[in-house]
């Protein structure tokens, strides 16, 4: 097996360069821990941006998955296969959706999110055609395609991608006046993250989202809640919009859809804007697969039947008192809902990164964003020993103890 230093070599020679990963080469994942090549352990503070929620390689769900994978793996929707209406009725029942789509990836349910909604509001909202307008936030990630980073609002990610895909008015995130403010005729939805992720965990003012429900309602405007990150337990609650009490028109999930598995995403409609998709006008060769949904199938039980989002919630809360109770003077604030946690460092501290290596030297994986912030997301199954284990290293690493 050639050595963890030639391994990156040769990604450095023959990858490109669209990542600056941590240089650890890791080999095997169980539970809430991830071994490297010399045999080192790491507590997993990132789940993969809340795709292992259910943990590294669950025994359930590699079952389900070994199974499937030895009956039938695709069979493209030009044919039905057996896995995909139980799916859809295991996901209704979840979340109250009463249409489904499903693909692969998050960012491609965002793609035919913003695609349904646009030709429902040329259908039902007699928008001029080619008007569509969908609203945005500053400081949004919802992905890498073309169209996503067309709204983006972060210079690195549209940076020599142009021309953009037209459409969208971007407002502050946070900010319901502002929202109300760019509602104008063309307006035929808006795309949100509950709290948003890349952006280092912002959680906006309590009561935003259920006064961007309200205008949503009152000007027939689709709310589409982005929930590929927020959602499936990850802020202590299966969806983050249940923490504002509203229910959004289209919901999108993704990641943790499949426990780090398989790409599986899906959009869930609780209106009628999916119907406004005929035979032949969306779709992709891989979306609703066996494979996937009998993945998805297994990720969802386990994720529900082992208590996952009730301990994401008390672990959550804990984790957060408990980095509130690190004393350090570079640490500006610490952020957090459920298991979805960020601790923002000051200017003076020199960017969170060196404390991303600090930490995997003393076992604890973790990533930075936008420079000052250190992202912690670890698997929903972590226990009270292993949060307090992970405590102890954040304390000893940024500053004072604990
Ligand atoms: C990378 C970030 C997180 C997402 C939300 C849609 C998507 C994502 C809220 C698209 C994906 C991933 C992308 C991944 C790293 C990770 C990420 F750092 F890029 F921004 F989580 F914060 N909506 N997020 O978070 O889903 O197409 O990736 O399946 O690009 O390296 P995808």
């Amino acid at each position: 097996m050639p050595s963890s230093a030639e391994l990156i070599a040769t990604e450095h020679r023959l990858g490109a360069h669209n990542y600056k990963p941590l240089d650890v080469v890791l080999t095997r994942g169980e539970g809430v821990y991830v071994w490297d090549d010399a045999g080192m352990r790491y507590l997993d503070c990132l789940s993969a941006y809340s795709a292992v929620n259910q943990g590294h390689c669950h025994p359930k769900i590699l079952a389900a998955m070994v199974e499937q994978a030895g009956k039938l793996t695709l069979t493209s929707r030009a044919f039905r296969n057996d896995q995909l209406a139980p799916l859809y009725e295991e996901l209704a029942a979840l979340t109250g959706a009463h249409k489904i789509l499903p693909m692969n990836s998050g960012a491609e349910a965002v793609e035919t999110a913003i695609k349904a909604v646009r030709k429902w509001g040329y259908e039902t909202r007699g928008i001029a055609e080619n008007k569509a307008e969908i609203i945005v936030c500053e400081g949004n990630f919802h992905g890498r395609t073309l169209g996503i980073v067309s709204f983006s609002t972060d210079p690195e990610a549209r940076a020599g991608f142009g021309p953009f895909l037209p459409g969208f008015r971007t407002v502050p995130f946070g900010d319901a006046d502002a929202f109300e403010a760019a509602v104008n005729e063309n307006t035929v939805g808006a795309l949100i993250e509950p709290i948003q992720g890349e952006a280092g965990v912002i959680i906006p003012p309590a009561g935003y989202l259920r006064k961007i429900r309200d205008i949503c309602t009152r000007q027939d405007i689709t709310l589409i809640l982005d929930e590929i990150q927020t959602g499936l337990g990850r802020t202590g609650r299966l969806l983050a919009e249940e923490h504002e009490d509203i229910e959004a028109d289209v919901t999108l999930i993704g990641k943790a859809l499949s426990g780090g598995f398989y790409p599986v995403s899906a959009v869930l409609s609780n209106s009628e804007v999916l119907g406004v998709l005929k035979p032949g006008q969306h779709g992709s060769t891989f979306g609703g697969n066996p494979l996937a949904c009998a993945v998805a199938r297994a990720a969802l039980k386990v994720l529900t039947e082992e208590n996952m989002i009730e301990n994401s919630a008390e672990m959550g809360t804990y984790f957060l008192d408990g980095l509130r109770d690190i004393r350090s003077n570079i640490v500006k604030e610490v952020r957090g809902r459920g298991l979805m946690l960020a601790i923002e460092l000051t200017p003076e501290a020199g960017g969170a990164r060196q404390y991303c290596y600090a930490l995997k030297d003393l076992g604890l994986l973790a990533k930075d964003t936008h420079v000052d912030t250190l992202r912690l997301a670890p698997p929903l199954i972590i226990s009270r020993q292993q949060v307090d284990w992970a405590l102890e290293r954040i304390a000893a690493v940024l500053g004072s103890g604990r």
